[in-house]
């Protein structure tokens, strides 16, 4: 291979720093400083070809022309960090100039969250009860069988299991369709005189636009001696009369629980046409909103009460039902939806 001549080879060197210099004094901004030295000392680069000539000088001058190269490269190398602090400076003083920061303007707000509904209905409810003398209990939701039907007067195979379907963990363990297994529970663990309301979800085999699988109910019972029909009228009125209005209508109407004789469904005036006939009342005028009864038998036999001493009342309402009442929500689907417009507005 033909000898080079090292003058010609630094004479190219010093045209070569000449230019990259230049190429870095005029990139006019950090993406044009990047391309200018990839251009020049980057891995493809006019410095990187140049270098690769080393080879083709006489051994004993390759030395000099090594020196030289690094001496250009060091100084590009050198001028490249320079205009990058530079163009970094121009560039921040060119954003404070131009970005205008209004601290005086009001701060963002925090979002404040509310109750849902059900909870504020379930926490009025426990509020009047509490103060008629009433305890507050719960109660698993994934319930066994006995204390969900068996205890409550519901053998396997009884007809009245078919209205309260629900969701089977195993043939024994079941989410719970009510929480009366919270008073059986109760009732074992404690001797009368006992009054307790529970409240809490609950779950039934049941899905259309009056109701949904899961749902929850206020429950409650009294057991004492000499406990009467009469009380059990009494407790309900106060209870309707603070929560749905002093002076509305209340009647009892015979029904049937099997856990319950005799039974009566509650029902109010209307609280919509006030008794006079509507869409919401299905032209009766009145509203159904809770089951009741006093405690059969049966249901004292299976947690060890004597029938013969004791006695007592029991009842339950749905809440979706009874805040779409106090409230006026015509689609149960509301409560499950969690839409913020819905929600703020309790
Ligand atoms: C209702 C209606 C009637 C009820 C009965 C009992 C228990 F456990 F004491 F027997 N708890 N809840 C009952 C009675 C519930 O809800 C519509």
């Amino acid at each position: 291979m033909n000898e080079k001549n090292i003058d010609a080879l630094l004479s190219s060197l010093e045209q070569l720093a000449a230019a990259t210099l230049a190429a870095l004094a005029a990139a006019k901004n950090q993406h044009e400083l990047q391309l200018a030295f990839a251009a020049f000392l980057g891995k493809g680069g006019d410095f990187t070809a140049l270098v690769k000539l080393t080879g083709t000088l006489p051994v004993d001058e390759r030395p000099r022309f090594g020196a030289a190269i690094n001496v250009a490269k060091t100084r590009c190398e050198e001028f490249r960090a320079q205009r990058q602090s530079e163009l970094n400076t121009a560039e921040i003083s060119h954003k404070l100039a131009s970005e205008r920061i209004d601290v005086t303007l009001p701060g963002r707000r925090g979002f404040i969250g509310s109750k849902h509904p059900i909870t504020l209905v379930s926490e009025e409810i426990c509020e009047i009860f509490t103060s008629l003398g009433f305890g507050i209990a719960e109660g698993p939701e994934i319930e066994k069988d006995f204390y969900n039907f068996e205890a409550l007067n519901m053998p396997k195979d009884h007809p009245a299991r078919d209205m309260q379907d629900t969701f089977y963990i195993s043939d024994e363990v079941v989410l719970r369709t009510h929480t009366s297994p919270v008073q059986i529970r109760t009732m074992l663990k404690e001797k009368p005189p006992v009054r307790i309301i529970a409240p809490g979800t609950v779950y039934r085999r049941d899905s259309d636009i009056t109701h949904s699988p899961m749902f929850h109910q206020i429950e409650g019972f009294l057991v004492d001696q000499h406990v009467t029909f009469g009380d059990l009228k009494g407790i309900l009125h106060s209870f309707i009369a603070q929560f749905f209005g002093k002076g509305v209508n209340v009647r009892f109407r015979p029904s049937f629980f099997p856990f319950t004789e005799p039974s009566a469904e509650v029902d109010i005036a209307c609280v919509i046409c006030g008794g006079k006939g509507c869409r919401v009342c299905k032209n009766s005028g009145w509203l159904e909103i809770l089951g009741s009864g006093m405690i059969d038998p049966e249901v004292f036999k299976s947690v060890n009460y004597d029938p013969e001493v004791y006695s007592g009342f029991a009842f339950g309402m749905g809440l979706e039902r009874v805040a779409m009442l106090k409230y006026g929500v015509s689609d149960l689907r509301l409560f499950f939806e969690n839409d913020q417009r819905f929600l703020r507005q309790f």
